[in-house]
Order: C-alpha cells, then sequence, then structure tokens
C-alpha cells in the first residue's frame, strides 16, 4: 500500500516492547470503558435514555472524566515515550529504565483500580477535577496519590535513559524525541507537586474525618496550578507526534530543531503559572493576581502557533518537493490515504478553532459568558477530545504493529480512515453543539433537566439530542478503533513496522543553551514563585471559614 514502509528490523527490542504495550493495553482498557460511559451520559443529557436506580449521571461522568482524561492519557503517553526514548537511543530501555517503567506501572494500576472500585460503589462520585467541598472516599484519593507517584517513576524512568545517552554521548544534543520526552516529564513531575501536597495534605486527612474543615480556595488553586499543565501533559506527546514522526511519515523532514526545542521550552515556562484563568470567576483572588496569569496564559498560546506554523512548513516543503506545484498544489502530494498521517492531520484541523476557543475562554471579559457553561467541556473535546485523541490514535495505529512485530495491513488501514472520519464527525456534532449551547448559557456538569419546562430550557433539547447523536458516533468509533488496535496486536500478520522517526534536512545548528536544564529551570521556579507565591500564601493566613465534607449524591 503506497505510503505505508516497513523497516528491515525491530525498531525496539522486547523488553521495551513489552513494558510500553503493558500501558498501552491498559490505555486502551480504560479508554473503551470511558467511551461507554461517554455515550450513556451522552443519551441521559439527550433525555433520550433513563439511567437505573442502582446508578446516577454524576457517577457516570466521573467514570467517563476519570478513565478518558487521567487514566487514557497518562497510561498512553508513558507507553508512547517510552517506546520513542528506546527507538532514539539505540532500540533498547537500560536495566534502570525499565525497572522504573514497571514499577510506575504496578502503582498505577492499583491507583487506577482503587479509583475504579470507588467510584463504581458510589462513593466517589466527585468528577474528574475532585474539586473540595464535595468529598469522595479517601480510598478514591489515595488510588490518586499512587497514579501520580506511579507516573513519576516512569518520568525518572525516561530520565535516566536520556542521562545515560548525555554521558555515552558527550557535548551532544540529545535526539529530538528525547528532549521533547524529558521536557514533557520535567513539566509534569514539578506540576503535580502541588496536587499531590492537596491530595496528601488536603483530601484525605479531610476525607478520613481527621480535620473537620478544608481550605477550599487553597485545594482549588493547589488543583489549577496541576490542572492547565495537565492539558499541556497531554498536548505535548501529541506535538512530539506532530513534529518528530509526521515528517518522516509523508516523506519528509524535521522543519528546525531549534524551533521545536524552543517551543517546548516555551510551554514548559509558561503553562505552569497560569492557573488562575480557571479560576477567573471565582473570589478570593484579587484581580490582579488573575490579570498576571492571563497574561502568561496569552504567552503560552505563542508555541503553539510557532507549531502551527512549523507545521505548515513541513507540509508545503514536502508537497512541493514531491512536485507540487502553485499555491495549494503542494496539498494534493500529501499522503492522503494513509492513516497514520490523515488521523492526526485531522486532529490539527480542529485544533485551529479548538485553540482559538481557548484563547476566547482566557479573556477575561469572555470568560464570565462561558465559563461553567457547556461551551468548555465543547472546548476540551476538540483540544484533547480530538486534537490530541485523533494524534494518540494515529500513533498506535503504526506502534502497535511495531511493538507486537506486526504490521498495518491496507484493510487495517482503511478501517482506520473510516474510524477517523466517524471520530471527526462525531466531535464535530457534539463540540459544535456545546459550544453553541453553552452560548444559549446552557450550564456544564448537570444531569437531564428541563428546569420544570422553562421555555430557554425547553429550546436546548434539540441541540442536547445532537450532542447524544454525536456521541453515539464517536461510540461507533471507539469500538471500531479498538476492534483494529486489536486486531494490529494480535492477529494481523507477522512483519517489521516501521517507528517513523524525522530527521532534519542536512546538519542544523541548534544552540546549546535550549539543553541546558539549570536555566530554564530557574526561571521557571521564578515564574511559578511570582505568579504563585504571594496569592498561594494570602490564601493560607486570610483564608475564609474552612468546609465540612459535602456529598451531594
Ligand atoms: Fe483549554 C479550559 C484556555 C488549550 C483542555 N481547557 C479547559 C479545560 C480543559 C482544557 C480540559 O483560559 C476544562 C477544565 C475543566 O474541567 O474545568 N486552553 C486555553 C488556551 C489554550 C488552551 C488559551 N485546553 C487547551 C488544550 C487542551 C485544553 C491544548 C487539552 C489538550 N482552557 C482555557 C481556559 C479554560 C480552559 C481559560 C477555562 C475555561 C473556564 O472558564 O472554565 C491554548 O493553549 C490554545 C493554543 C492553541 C492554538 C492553536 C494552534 C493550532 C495548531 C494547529 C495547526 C494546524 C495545522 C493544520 C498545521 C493557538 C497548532 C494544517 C492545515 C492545512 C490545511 C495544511
Amino acid at each position: 500500500m503506497k505510503g505505508i514502509r516497513n523497516g528491515s528490523a525491530a525498531e525496539v527490542d522486547r523488553p521495551t516492547a513489552r513494558l510500553s504495550m503493558a500501558y498501552i493495553i491498559v490505555a486502551y482498557v480504560a479508554f473503551g470503558l470511558a467511551a461507554l460511559a461517554g455515550m450513556v451520559q451522552g443519551m441521559v443529557r439527550g433525555g433520550i435514555m433513563e439511567l437505573p436506580s442502582w446508578t446516577n449521571y454524576y457517577q457516570i461522568l466521573t467514570a467517563h472524566g476519570v478513565l478518558m482524561a487521567l487514566i487514557f492519557t497518562t497510561f498512553f503517553i508513558i507507553g508512547f515515550l517510552f517506546s520513542g526514548v528506546a527507538r532514539t537511543t539505540g532500540g533498547s530501555l537500560h536495566g534502570t529504565a525499565l525497572r522504573f517503567g514497571w514499577s510506575g506501572f504496578v502503582l498505577m494500576v492499583i491507583g487506577t483500580a482503587m479509583g475504579v472500585v470507588t467510584i463504581l460503589m458510589n462513593e466517589a462520585s466527585v468528577l474528574y477535577t475532585f474539586y473540595a467541598p464535595l468529598k469522595a472516599s479517601p480510598y478514591f484519593y489515595i488510588g490518586t496519590a499512587l497514579l501520580v507517584v506511579g507516573s513519576w517513576l516512569g518520568g525518572f524512568g525516561i530520565i535516566s535513559s536520556y542521562r545515560k545517552w548525555k554521558r555515552e554521548n558527550p557535548g551532544k544534543m540529545s535526539p529530538l524525541f528525547v528532549f521533547m520526552s524529558v521536557t514533557t516529564f520535567v513539566l509534569w513531575i514539578v506540576c503535580t507537586i502541588p496536587v499531590a501536597i492537596e491530595v496528601l495534605f488536603q483530601l484525605i486527612p479531610w476525607s478520613f474525618g481527621w480535620t473537620p474543615t478544608i481550605n477550599v480556595m487553597l485545594s482549588r488553586t493547589l488543583f489549577w496550578f496541576f490542572g492547565h499543565p495537565l492539558v499541556y501533559f497531554w498536548l505535548m506527546p501529541a506535538y512530539i507526534a506532530w513534529y518528530v514522526n509526521i515528517p518522516r511519515i509523508i516523506g519528509g523532514h524535521v522543519f528546525s530543531d531549534s524551533l521545536a526545542r524552543l517551543a517546548f521550552i516555551l510551554l514548559l515556562l509558561f503553562s505552569i503559572p497560569v492557573g488562575f484563568h480557571h479560576q477567573l470567576m471565582e473570589p478570593g483572588i484579587s484581580p490582579g493576581w488573575k490579570m498576571i496569569h492571563v497574561i502568561l496564559t496569552l504567552i503560552v498560546v505563542l508555541p503553539s502557533l510557532m507549531t502551527a506554523f512549523s507545521m505548515f512548513a513541513v507540509f508545503e516543503t514536502t508537497g512541493r518537493k514531491k512536485g507540487g506545484l502553485g499555491l495549494f498544489g503542494w496539498l494534493k502530494k500529501l499522503p492522503w490515504t494513509d492513516v497514520r498521517f490523515f488521523a492526526p492531520f485531522v486532529g490539527m484541523l480542529f485544533f485551529i478553532p479548538a485553540g482559538t476557543g481557548g484563547i476566547i475562554n482566557a479573556s477575561n471579559q469572555m470568560n464570565a459568558v462561558v465559563h461553567n457553561t457547556i461551551w468548555v467541556t465543547g472546548h476540551f473535546h476538540i483540544t484533547v477530545g480530538t486534537a490530541v485523541a485523533l494524534t494518540f490514535f494515529g500513533v498506535s495505529y503504526w506502534l502497535i504493529p511495531v511493538l507486537t512485530g506486526r504490521t498495518l495491513t491496507p484493510t487495517a488501514n482503511r478501517m482506520g480512515m473510516v474510524q477517523t472520519v466517524f471520530w471527526a464527525v462525531g466531535m464535530f456534532l457534539m463540540s459544535g453543539a456545546m459550544h453553541g449551547l453553552g452560548l444559549a448559557g446552557t450550564p456544564r456538569r448537570t444531569d437531564y433537566t428541563t428546569y420544570m419546562d422553562h421555555p430557554t430550557a425547553l429550546s436546548w433539547m434539540p441541540y442536547q439530542q445532537v450532542m447524544a447523536f454525536g456521541g453515539g458516533l464517536l461510540f461507533t468509533a471507539a469500538i471500531l478503533l479498538i476492534l483494529i488496535l486489536g486486531y494490529l496486536a494480535f492477529f494481523a500478520p507477522k512483519g517489521n513496522a516501521e517507528y517513523p522517526i524525522g530527521e532534519t534536512d542536512g546538519e542544523q545548528h541548534t544552540p546549546g543553551i535550549l539543553e541546558r536544564w539549570p536555566v530554564w529551570v530557574g526561571v521557571l521556579a521564578f515564574l511559578v514563585v511570582m505568579a504563585y507565591g504571594y496569592p498561594i500564601m494570602e490564601q493560607i493566613t486570610h483564608h475564609a471559614p474552612g468546609s465540612p465534607p459535602i456529598r451531594t449524591w
């Protein structure tokens, strides 16, 4: 089949392949369950079905959010990055990295199981943001802590591989994939420290009843200290695939090694000190601090614009090299029938309105219109649910064959194209309706209600049905995806699929400063202290009376 190449030898060794596959299998089990919960909640919200008495909307919503946003993403990302780090550092992970990888995996699986069991027991319907004063079972929070600590071990594995490579290649810049993976994990480790503090020192003692009340404002601030970089933790691995894997898949080159590294450094620096843009409507944080976070938010848009520029450049130069003429003739030369390119490309297209929506959210006055409406749900379904998810699907279509020593067959490729179209149409309908409804004032995170047949609420119903229909298409796409990936993992013909790693067109000089971690971690520490130091100190010293636990379900 045109556009799908086979390498001549295994691209990563068996221990690495086993480790990566373990993470990816858990990721897709979580994805399947989350997709089912998503479809059900869409149907309920659209007034198409009612839930049996033994469950409720918020339980299903929590299961969907936790499994999709926290479990699917984190497991997939670690599995993917381990494989790419191994591939670009000689094909294998050394013993320390493997040990970190497996210990992290075990902790994460235990944490996930604890979270899932407490949700199933209806003891943790606190949604994926587990906002206080809603109180879950302490075991839900302990599970969350184990998930975070386990993911750190995964990160240490990646960082230890990087350090080993640097020791063996003194004075050289690390491979781009490795550099980007390390940046992603530095971001992750820094941003999960505050949420770990929230969980360990606030939520767990309070949920066990050892402390009667909780400082709500502080807990939310610590959550969003983590919550915004979390979205970049999802996005950066997708960007890694865009910067490093896609150029090779389309037969082109990485546009600029320096630009790619600079974009990642900027993401690291500016995605953390911005959490107040999720709290713009909350009292207790003064407008001045909110404004600083908004300015930094607008700065973190820059690396995404650099990425857009870089991707356009890769596409155009590759298309022209292949003989594309005229203003848009190069577009025709891109491998449109190769799902490894098509799925992430559709994700990129969605990311244009998705990013624009993010800029709207970040503007204080416009945030007042959309905050806590279902617009925000629409926003994150086309960012993480489409740009990121479609990229992860595109990666899975080639990564799983690489890891299992099989091949992406023409039929699987065609089915992948169909799956991508279903996902895109489903998401277009569902998120489009969510955006429209949000502007009409429909709140997010509410069960089906007509507000006692209020005419305004009744006017939302047709759009909620469109949402449900879109959700149905998404579920169909999810089933199709799992079937294709299952086939690729266990039944596809044996072979040596290529792990696509792009390179620059000839030697490029990358300034060494881009890899000088003490400088960037120092700047990051300064920005974090500047943006959060005083507000957090104020929230600790001048806090409102704390809240006892509340259970609304
Ligand atoms: Fe967001 C809320 C602001 C990006 C996820 N966001 C959320 C929530 C989630 C989320 C999950 O300021 C809800 C949290 C909750 O439950 O309450 N977001 C932004 C901004 C950006 C942004 C400024 N968000 C993301 C990404 C996410 C994500 C990425 C997941 C992966 N977001 C907000 C704000 C809120 C918010 C407020 C709070 C709302 C509220 O009130 O609650 C920016 O980083 C976006 C920058 C992106 C761009 C797009 C660049 C385009 C590219 C594609 C190029 C296309 C190509 C195709 C190359 C500027 C890179 C080529 C085409 C050819 C034809 C060849």
